[in-house]
């Protein structure tokens, strides 16, 4: 039997020490985070930076959680005062380069949550590339922080 290139790529994934990183072959997925939540709120945001250290561009094009039910790309600018945020069809990791998704921008959102969102715990989260493919990742919840993004839809 011939194995299949969907084993070949999740061998290649490796956990680094302690640091809270993730490696698919030259993507370097770091921390990924998201805030605890409030019991009953439907959605949370998750952040996380992205290293492509590959000679062309990579996208992170969406992404599947047991914890929701739906998990999608967004971006939030300020816009005359008032916060907006967008769903991305991808969010794009240039060549060489990095990108940050962090409060008040890029972020990953997930709907429908089964449960709050708690601090000190984590949990699994399958972003999906173009080129690197789908990586798991573990993702830590942080303390609720007065400064969280509000995200009514
Ligand atoms: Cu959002």
């Amino acid at each position: 039997m011939t194995r299949t290139l969907a084993g070949f790529c999740l061998a290649v994934l490796a956990v680094l020490g302690h640091a809270h990183e993730y490696e698919a072959g030259k993507l370097l997925i770091g921390h990924p985070w998201a805030r605890a939540t409030a019991s009953g709120a439907p959605v949370a945001g998750v952040f996380l930076t992205l290293e492509n250290g590959t000679g062309d561009t990579d996208r992170l094009t969406g992404g599947d959680s047991a914890v929701a039910q739906r998990v999608e790309l967004h971006s939030m600018t300020m816009d005359n005062g008032m916060m907006k945020m967008r769903h991305l069809e991808a969010i794009e990791v240039p060549a060489r380069g990095a990108q940050k998704l962090a409060p008040g921008g890029l972020h990953i959102m997930l709907f429908g949550l089964k449960a709050p969102l708690k601090e000190g715990e984590s949990f699994p989260l399958t972003l999906n590339f173009e080129r690197a493919g789908k990586v798991k990742v573990n993702v830590k919840v942080e303390p609720m922080g007065a400064t969280a993004p509000a995200h009514g839809n």
